[in-house]
């Protein structure tokens, strides 16, 4: 029998010089990882081979309970660095000085679906950031819309109740079109601001690298003289934010179920560190009280106009985990994980969630020793009088294990000025279930969203409406809420009654807890008006058939990457294509593993006579159909044209001739506004 072959014929890869040896948990080299210990040449497997119970039991174990929300996840390392004294606001040392980095771990997320998921049904995303301060550890456990559905705490278990899977038949998965979604919904209309968002092309990013994030809640910062104001936190996407088309969206959860995870993991391999900006809105109470409506109600924004954001800071996220379990899922964000110089408001969402992560982590990670796994601890010394639990890492010393006490030297002790403390805030009132009657109004920002949209944006949320709606099977639930779509705004229920078929003048109004009012339009919230342009971290295909001009491919390569685009070449065989000049062109995808909804915009080259065999063929005519049904930039030569033509796609100023350098530069001008929404309605689009 040769060496490192068992009886069986399995492969052995036994130990060379320098080799670690493999062995059990305990430390036990293994002579052979390939078979289980049996009694006799063809007998039962032993109770006694404690190696294959050792590793069966592990295995057995290996997973862990999903988060109840936001189980799929994608993270990554990276810093923050301090961009601006923020003394005059806050003691926070991680706001303190210029240029000064702190390191952080921050977890992109969808809500609804499990672990095992897609990346683009339409949902919101998690931001979750773990700042490692100085001074312990801050989570910002944001979202990438600024207004959550619900007021208070109490209502979330219901909320989310409703939007996943149907407990009886267990579907649908990571979908909020279906009737229990929409029948809580229907019933509580202060879900009406986000669900505007919702129905917004901001829940189907392209990429992680191109949303925005917000804390959400009215936080407070306090400065050292303990003055203290209120706060909102905003991460602005260097990128700008950026999505897909609906249909693009549902094409790519085919294509590809990982595409977000993928896009940020690529990023950052390649050295294109994903960047935001951290910006805070600062303001006193005597600006709160002088809002139409409260600002410790979570469903309301504060409109730039009203309290411009101040950039604070900026990060950078430029290192994939090295293990996904060990970091990304095990990472524990909890919104009571503070540092001084900060402080929480009465927000009544955000009081409920300073208890329900400190418990999920529990439930999750099975102990309260969580804060020593690698991913959760604190990069500042951590020392109590917390002992024991289960999966205690560490080994303390000494006989003191509780305070006040005399028996010990050099332990932990208190410190009024270092330490955290909580403002001395006065509350008054009689001890009651209720919400506040300046929480009332569920209509104004919801129609001051809708209103504060482009065009396109509207059309967008209008069609997604009414798919959703489209999906829900009970009449009475979709009657619901057009009625409440009707206070929203008139010509938004009325198209969205059209496209469901709901007749003319049938929809009535449903009665507002209080009437509401037409607050002037903000433009900043409209997520065309903050797109930053250009190629930069954009991913574009080029597609190329045999015989493509070498010159060409190579002018149009080096132009995109030039402009930091990043270019794949796709062709009919992943070998790739011979150019020209017959040299070899290596594809980074094949075509039928490559459908053009996985890139920003798409380029087709080729030899007329190598055109050929894509001209009819279904996923090069898809190829083009789709790029043009998702109103991308379209870059084609001659044989590109051939293929244009074979799949009936339309003409625009999107549609540009490529020949040479100067034709080349057009596009890249074209394709670098992003988006043609002026294509919308054209034949082969979607409006
Ligand atoms: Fe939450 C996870 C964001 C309201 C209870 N939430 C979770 C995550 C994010 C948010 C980003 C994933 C963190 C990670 O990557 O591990 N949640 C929000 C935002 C909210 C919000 C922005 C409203 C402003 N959440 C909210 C409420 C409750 C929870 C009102 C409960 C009362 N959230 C949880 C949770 C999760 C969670 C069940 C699941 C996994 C976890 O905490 O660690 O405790």
């Amino acid at each position: 029998m040769p060496p490192g072959t068992g009886q069986g014929g399995e492969t052995h890869q036994t130990a060379g010089v320098g080799q670690p040896l493999l062995t059990s948990n305990q430390g036990l080299p293994v002579a052979d990882n390939q078979n289980s210990l049996h009694g006799g040449y063809r007998g039962p497997t032993l109770l006694e081979d404690f190696l294959l119970r050792e590793k069966i039991t592990h295995f057995d174990h290996e997973r862990i309970p999903e988060r109840i929300v936001h189980a799929r996840g994608s993270a990554a390392h990276g810093y923050f660095e301090c961009l601006r004294d923020c003394s005059e606001w806050t003691t926070a040392s991680f706001l303190s000085k210029p240029k000064k980095r702190t390191p952080v771990f921050t977890r992109f997320s969808t809500v609804a679906g499990g672990a095992g998921s897609v990346d683009t049904p339409r949902d919101v995303r998690g931001f979750a950031v773990k700042f490692y301060t100085d001074e312990g550890n801050f989570d910002l456990v944001g979202n990438n819309i600024p207004v959550f559905f619900i007021q208070d705490a109490i209502k979330f278990p219901d909320l989310i109740h409703a939007v996943k899977m149907e407990p009886d038949r267990g579907f649908p998965q990571a979908a909020s079109a279906h009737d229990t979604f929409w029948d809580f919904v229907s019933l509580m209309p202060e879900s009406l601001h986000m669900i505007m968002w919702a129905m917004s092309d901001r829940t189907i990013p392209r990429s992680l690298r191109m949303i925005d994030g917000f804390g959400v809640h009215t936080f407070r910062l306090v400065n050292a003289a303990g003055e203290w104001r209120f706060v909102k936190f905003h991460w602005r996407a260097g990128l700008g934010v950026e999505s897909t088309t609906w249909d693009e969206a549902v094409k790519i959860a085919g294509a590809d179920t990982d595409y977000h995870r993928r896009d940020l993991w690529e990023a950052i391999e390649r050295g294109d560190f994903p960047t935001w900006e951290l910006g805070l809105q600062v303001f006193d109470q005597a600006t709160a009280d002088s809002l139409p409506f409260d600002v410790l109600d979570p469903t309301k924004v504060i409109p730039e106009e009203i309290v411009p954001i101040e950039v604070v800071g900026r990060m950078v996220l430029d290192r994939n985990p090295s293990n996904f379990f060990a970091e990304t899922e095990q990472v524990a964000f909890c919104p009571s994980h503070l540092v001084p110089g900060l402080d929480f408001s009465n927000d009544p969402l955000l009081q409920g969630r300073l208890h329900s992560y400190l418990d999920t982590q529990l439930s999750r990670l099975g102990t309260p020793n969580f804060h020593q796994l690698p991913i959760n601890q604190a990069r500042c010394p951590v020392a109590n009088f917390q002992r024991d639990g289960q999966m205690q890492m560490q080994v303390p010393t000494g006989r003191v294990a509780y305070e006040p006490n005399s028996l010990g030297s050099r332990l932990p002790r208190e410190s009024p000025e270092r330490g955290f403390n909580s403002l001395p805030l006065e509350e008054t009132g009689p001890k009651q279930r209720l919400r506040p009657e300046s929480f009332a109004d569920h209509y104004s920002q919801a129609r001051l969203f809708f209103r504060s949209m482009t065009a396109p944006e509207q059309g967008h949320m209008i069609n997604a409406l009414a798919f959703e709606l489209g999906k829900v099977e009970t009449g009475a639930v979709r009657d619901r809420v057009l009625s409440h779509l009707v206070l929203v705004d008139e010509t938004l229920a009325q198209a969205v009654a059209d496209k469901l078929g709901v007749a003319a003048g049938s929809i009535s109004a449903a009665t507002p807890a209080r009437t509401p009012q037409d607050l002037p339009p903000s433009p900043t919230l409209s997520q065309v008006a903050s797109r930053a342009g250009g190629l930069k971290g954009r991913h574009l295909a080029m597609l190329v058939a045999e015989g493509a001009d070498a010159e060409l491919v190579s002018t149009t390569r080096q132009a995109l990457e030039k402009a930091r685009a990043r270019v794949s070449v796709i062709a009919q065989k992943i070998e790739g294509v011979k150019l020209s000049d017959g040299s070899l062109l290596k594809a980074d995808g094949a075509l039928a593993g490559s459908p053009s909804c996985l890139f920003g915009a798409v380029i087709v080259l080729g030899g007329e006579e190598g055109m050929q065999p894509l001209l009819g063929h279904p996923a090069a005519q898809d190829f083009l159909r789709d790029a043009w049904r998702h109103l991308k930039a379209i870059g084609l030569d001659a044989a590109g044209q051939q293929l244009a033509q074979a799949a009936g796609i339309g003409n625009d100023d999107a549609v540009l001739m490529l020949s040479d350098r100067k034709t080349v530069a057009r596009y890249l001008k074209v394709a670098a506004a992003g988006k043609h929404f002026a294509r919308e309605g054209q034949p082969g689009t979607d409006v």
